[in-house]
């Protein structure tokens, strides 16, 4: 029985060492992909998932990359694990999804003192140095609040608005600049009440806990920070027999596929659209890395809202995400 385990195994290890030595085609092609370390910042969202896939999808072997992909499970820590385990790889580049704003700059500088430059994407860093990273690319985050309160000011006039507010993480570009927005708008309209204020760290899961917590106050608007609280949000309204869209109003960001199917419903009354197609635009931009040029530091991209009553089937039949 041993003998022939032996026997097995070191059939194995000359099969291994022939394979070494041989000429393979593949691994030659290996050395000339250019290698990005992806750390993102979790799986929290329809958001998220959708920015991972568009990541995935243009680091391929076939465009002439390898990808390594790590999910830091909201945790900043794990992220810069991650960066160091990118440095100690030798990547040719660093794509960074950052969790919070602050607490970047050291193992940003370890980076660059090993070369390698880093791309932002998303939620913005706030560091002392901005030769720490390349660029960055991403969304308007207050201006996104700021269309939020400006249909809601429409919406409502004069009457009286008591807002449950479904914050994102804490410390995050996206939490910062939509909860920036609605505290605008509570500054400038004196109809406006804060009924309620948490965050649901955009999940789904979080918000239903916080909905639950508050559903016997006093309020007929919910502002989430993006569309997986708005979705356990409605759950929870529509738990209690209230009707979303007519006792109470739902305004979201993201404005994903499901976000969108649950606008043209009715249940989400004003969604502002987050895009989180990144992955060819992070290529682009390695690409002319590649060639010697210099991208542009700081890219927003465009975006647009929906209310329930403009959106159309078509829109969500178009939808990418
Ligand atoms: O809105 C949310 C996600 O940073 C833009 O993070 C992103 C936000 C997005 O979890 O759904």
């Amino acid at each position: 029985m041993r003998k022939s385990v032996f026997a097995v195994l070191a059939a194995l290890l000359l099969c291994l060492s022939a394979c070494r030595e041989a000429p393979v085609q593949e691994s030659d092609n290996f050395d000339e992909l250019i290698v990005v370390g992806f750390s993102q910042v979790g799986a929290e969202s329809d958001w998220r998932a959708a920015n991972t896939k568009s990541m995935q999808e243009a680091f391929t072997e076939a465009n002439g990359y390898r990808l390594i992909f790590d999910d830091a499970q909201q945790k900043q820590e794990r992220q810069i694990n991650a960066i160091r385990s990118f440095i100690q790889q030798d990547v040719d580049y660093i794509v960074l999804a950052p969790t919070t704003e602050l607490g970047w700059d050291t193992v940003l500088k370890e980076a660059q003192n090993a070369g390698i430059p880093v791309i932002i994407i998303d939620r913005m860093i706030e560091v002392e140095d901005e030769s720490l990273f390349t660029c960055w690319i991403g969304s308007d985050f207050r201006r996104e609040g700021d269309r939020a309160v400006e249909w809601l000011e429409e919406r409502f006039g004069e009457e009286p608005v008591n807002i449950i507010h479904l914050q994102g993480n804490i410390g995050s570009s996206a939490q910062i600049g939509r909860t920036n927005g609605l505290d605008e708008g509570l500054s400038r309209n004196s109809n406006w009440n804060l009924v309620a204020r948490d965050s649901g760290e955009f999940t789904q899961a979080k918000a239903q806990e916080l909905m639950r917590h508050y559903i016997d106050l006093d309020f007929n608007v919910i502002y989430a920070e993006n569309d997986n609280m708005a979705y356990g949000a409605i759950d929870v309204l529509k738990e209690e027999g209230l009707t979303p869209g007519q006792e109470v109003i739902v305004v979201s960001f993201d404005a994903s596929r499901r976000g969108l199917v649950l606008t043209l419903a009715g249940d989400i009354s004003f969604n502002v659209e987050c895009n989180p197609l990144h992955g060819p635009r992070v290529s682009a931009i390695i690409s002319r890395l590649e060639a010697g040029e210099t991208p542009t530091k700081f890219t927003y991209v465009p975006e647009m809202t929906f209310s329930s009553e403009t959106i159309t089937q078509n829109i969500i039949d178009l939808r990418a995400y």
